[in-house]
């Protein structure tokens, strides 16, 4: 069975599928070049290619045994290899490459046929179909990367927008590493303390060494970690948000102007306007960006009871989107004000949204107006008056923190970790408060480290000993 962990060949086509003018195909593993080379012409040049250099040539079938197996075998002829595709290889050596083994990247055309050709070629050389994201846990293993950057190479693959890009680049440049071990430093000295503390009892203490039993050596710097790791806690659903996106669903009555505010914030003709109410009967959703956060925009059916099949269906899919949305633009005629059935619509949204203080009430049309009501959002789409005021909206209502700390987690893994860590601490300072013994204290303190080691992906254990020992000469 195929598994994580061996260092056998691997391929597999890295970008899209389709047609495309070009395509990369990865390999890696154990005699990856020497394989490769099979299938390659010319293979030579291919063999004695130093790291970081690049080969044109072609890929060829791999030469088979004749399909006429009933022939004498003195008789089987040899299939000539054929060409499949002019392609570029792309030569590592290891251990300088993305994996650290031996790695070549092959460039051949993007069409359906030739990358196929070159994944049959390169399975029938030797390869197997890599597992997802086997590359960069062969990159992890052979102590490349370390977790967070792993994870950050999804991050960045799945961007929609330049600031989420821009976040995921710094976790891969080791920023959220970076300050994950720190903190795990500071708590390793913490622990060390504990541990010493525990090891003597009261009246051998060290010299300078003033802990009595049951009070928490290093207290400020438990502290100081317990709230650098809830800061970075709290990043996660800004960096969730910056990478899943919101979903803003434009609901209300027919004719209130959504779909023309829809094409207003999209900035295209995209949803059809008439001058008849109902003209929008399927909900219609598009790809914003608002403060570097991706936002699907929906434009649906206005809310009305109706006898007509199709709009009946079509309120139906709004109700529903209404619940789903992490923000609801609520559209008003402004000429018409907020109608008793605006009152009731809006009532049935509060109640069918998970979370109130999504709703922000859009009064349309403010082109029309002479006068307006304080304390009120109005908007024309077909101006587009007060779209400012209604993205600052949108943007509270998301709840979007423009100061939030430069380095965030976004995966849940770390996010678990960095919470079983808190409470670890929480309850360790807690208890230390009550005064309670340091044995029941440093196991939590050895957890929260443990917990840190794991995102990361070091060892834990070895790190607490050598600056036990480092630093506190215990073996004199
Ligand atoms: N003066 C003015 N007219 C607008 C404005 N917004 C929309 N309209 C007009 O109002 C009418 C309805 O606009 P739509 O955008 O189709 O309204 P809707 O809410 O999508 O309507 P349904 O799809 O039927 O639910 C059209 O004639 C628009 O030109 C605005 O800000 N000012
Ligand atoms: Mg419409």
């Amino acid at each position: 069975m195929e598994y994580y962990g061996d260092d056998s060949p691997i391929a597999a086509l890295a970008t899209g599928c389709g047609e495309n003018a070009l395509a990369v195909v990865r390999t890696s593993g154990k005699d990856c070049l020497r394989l490769l080379a099979s299938v390659f012409s010319p293979s030579q040049k291919l063999l004695s290619a130093p790291g970081n250099s690049i080969v044109l040539g072609w890929m060829l079938s791999k030469p088979s045994p004749s399909a006429d197996q009933s022939a004498p075998s003195s008789m089987q002829t040899v299939k000539t290899p054929e060409r499949i595709d002019q392609v570029l290889v792309s030569v590592f050596r290891a251990p300088k490459s993305f994996t650290g083994e031996d790695c070549a990247d092959i460039s051949c055309h993007g069409g359906s046929a030739a990358v196929n050709g070159v994944m049959a070629s390169l399975r029938a050389a030797g390869f197997r179909d890599s597992l997802r994201g086997e590359f960069t846990f062969r990159a992890f293993m052979n102590g490349k990367i370390d977790l967070t950057r792993s994870e950050s190479i999804m991050e960045i693959v799945s961007s929609k927008t330049e600031k989420s890009l821009q976040n995921a680049v710094r976790r891969l440049s080791g920023a959220l590493e970076r300050e994950i071990r720190s903190i795990k430093d500071r708590l390793v000295e913490a622990l060390a303390a504990v541990e010493i503390a525990l090891d003597y009892s009261e009246d051998e203490l060290p010299n300078g060494e003033d802990e009595q039993f049951g009070a928490l050596p290093k207290k400020p710097l438990i502290k100081d970690c317990f709230q650098s790791l809830q800061e970075l806690s709290a990043s996660f659903r800004m960096e969730r948000l910056y990478q899943d996106g919101a979903v803003v669903v434009i609901a209300g009555r027919p004719n209130a102007g959504k779909s023309s505010l829809f094409n207003r914030l999209l900035k295209q003709d995209r949803s059809i306007v008439t001058d008849a109410p109902g003209t929008t009967r399927d909900y219609i959703e598009a790809a914003v960006a608002v403060q570097g956060i991706p936002i699907r925009l929906v434009d649906t059916a206005g809310l009305r009871e109706t006898e007509n099949m199709v709009e009946r269906i079509g309120v139906e899919y709004t109700r529903n989107l209404m619940e789903s949305a992490d923000a609801l633009l609520y559209v008003v005629d402004g000429v018409e004000g907020l109608t008793a059935e605006d009152g009731a619509f809006l009532d049935n949204a509060d109640a069918r949204l998970t979370n109130t203080g999504k709703v922000i009430i859009v009064f349309n049309k403010a082109d029309l107006l002479t006068e307006r009501g304080a304390d009120r959002l109005f908007v024309s789409a077909k101006t587009g008056q007060g779209l400012d005021d209604l993205v600052q909206a949108v943007v509270q209502v998301l709840r979007v923190d423009p100061a939030a700390a430069p380095v965030g987690i976004a995966s849940a893994r770390q996010k678990d970790l960095i919470d079983s860590a808190v409470d670890c601490l929480s309850s360790a300072l807690a208890l230390s408060e009550n005064r309670e013994p340091l044995d029941v204290i440093a196991p939590l303190v050895r957890n929260a480290v443990d917990a840190l080691g794991e995102i990361t992906g070091q060892v834990s254990t070895a790190d607490i000993l050598e600056t036990m020992f480092s630093k506190f000469c215990v073996g004199k």
